[in-house]
């Protein structure tokens, strides 16, 4: 119970006294700073890159769940279940990540949910809920799925933490670290102590902090929904004109990816992944699982000629609501996930990318500023967004890299 009350656990009857204790002193991290994360500013040497705290014998992990407040429960989500997939979809669709200025909020689709959360080694356990005992409404959520990341040198076995979402009703009561020590306990349960993932917030301590970018399709209803402005001296036909697509690629076999291709186009992959200091190991299973197009999910091309597959370019799908609008109600966008080039030039490939994206309607096209994405994005017209995404690993503690040194894409 003390160590529940020192890493701000949801207490009721303690939320005024910690809304005061947080104003008090605002670089205070209640509940980050009892965890095995670096601290900010931490000097880390450039040899430095190990677990923070040893691995713990799995008899010596609490074998019961975390307390909940009065009246909540924790629910496992059996995804697989049509209604159970559905509430989910609804929680996200009205409680998940909005931008900054509140106008538009992700939408991932059911499908996509399912996709994101049943990798190759997923478990049901790890796809935690938090409901209201009365009325088994799902008010909030976290997973994990497993993966084996590189860092530096290093290869881990790994979770990926996606999807925290707290109802909005229920915010600010201390329930996120609540959802983050559970599934801490879940993983840890298996033998697994480290983890990754991705936040627009900042808290201790990214390992790299990256930039989106977002090279817009159909720059007219991006304009009328005020995801982005006419540029100075500029007129909606100077625009349109600015940001007009062929048609066709143009690279000489580019073509969709296709069963056959998987042996050659994951090792192409995993020698290109080698090249960052953080960067994803996947196993042939989990590549077909990432890679192979699904409608609305995951579109995957590659450049093949003589025999040779050369290039590899994916990006997934990922609508937002558009909040407030009187007509447009979804922007369509499609994110860039992982690309290879080494026959056709970064600048020529992710073009016919962004034709493809033209060509199956979405309305803009967004990448980070990892990888070598830095050669193509000025140059194909993307604009640089506004808020970092910050990278974060748990449990583990190395030096810091730019963007350029990620190799790590997340949903
Ligand atoms: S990132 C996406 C996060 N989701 C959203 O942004 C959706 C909209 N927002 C919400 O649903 C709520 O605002 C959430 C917070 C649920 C985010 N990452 O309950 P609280 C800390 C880490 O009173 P609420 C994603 O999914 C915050 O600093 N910590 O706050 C990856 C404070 O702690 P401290 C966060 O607003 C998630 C405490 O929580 C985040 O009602 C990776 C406040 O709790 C955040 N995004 O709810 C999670 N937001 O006092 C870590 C707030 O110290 C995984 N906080 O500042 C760690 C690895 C676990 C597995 C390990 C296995 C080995």
């Amino acid at each position: 119970e003390e160590e529940e009350e020192k890493s701000g656990i949801l207490m009721p009857q303690m939320n005024q006294y910690m809304k005061k204790l947080t104003l008090h002193s605002e670089k205070e991290f209640l509940f980050w700073d009892t965890q095995p994360v670096p601290k900010i500013n931490e000097h880390i040497g450039e040899d430095v890159n190990e677990a923070i705290h040893k691995d713990v014998k799995v008899e010596d992990i609490k074998k019961d769940p975390y307390h909940l407040p009065e009246g909540f429960r924790w629910v496992t989500l059996d995804l697989l279940d049509p209604d159970v997939l559905l509430n989910l979809y609804n929680l996200l669709n009205e409680n998940y990540v909005e931008d900054d200025d509140n106008m538009f909020r992700f939408d991932y689709s059911q499908e996509f949910l399912r996709w994101a959360l049943m990798p190759p080694g997923w478990q049901a356990n790890w796809h935690v809920g938090v409901q209201v005992c009365k009325s088994n409404k799902l008010v909030g959520f976290i997973s994990a799925v497993p993966a084996k990341i590189r860092i530096y040198e290093h290869q881990q076995q790994m979770v990926e933490i996606n999807f925290l979402c707290v109802h909005k009703k229920l915010r600010s009561k201390r329930m996120a670290p609540v959802l983050i020590k559970e599934i801490t306990r879940r993983v840890n349960l298996t033998g697994i102590f480290q983890a990754v993932y991705t936040a627009g917030v900042l808290k201790p301590s990214p390992v790299a902090s990256c930039r989106y970018w977002h090279r817009s399709l159909n720059p007219r209803k991006l304009i009328e929904v005020k995801f982005s402005h006419l540029g100075k001296n500029m007129t909606m036909q100077r625009t349109l004109k600015l940001y007009r697509l062929p048609t066709e690629t143009t690279t000489s076999g580019f073509r969709r990816l296709v069963r056959q291709d998987v042996d050659r186009c994951h090792k192409l992959l995993a020698k290109y992944l080698r090249k960052f200091d953080l960067a994803p190991v996947f196993s042939k299973e989990e590549f077909m699982h990432w890679f192979l197009p699904q409608d609305k999910i995951i579109d995957s091309y590659v450049v093949e000629n003589n025999g040779k597959i050369t290039d590899f370019v994916s990006y997934y799908t990922l609508p937002s609501t558009v909040m407030h609008h009187p007509t447009y109600k979804s922007l369509k966008a499609a994110y860039s996930f992982y690309n290879v080039s080494s026959g056709t030039p970064w600048k020529v490939l992710m073009k016919d990318a962004l034709i493809t994206a033209k060509n199956a309607d979405y309305d803009v096209f967004n990448a980070l500023d990892l990888m070598e994405n830095s050669d193509f994005l000025e140059e194909l017209k993307f604009g640089q967004g506004d808020g970092n995404l910050q990278y974060y690993l748990y449990n583990w503690r190395c030096p810091r890299m730019q963007p350029e040194k990620v190799g790590l894409v997340l949903q």
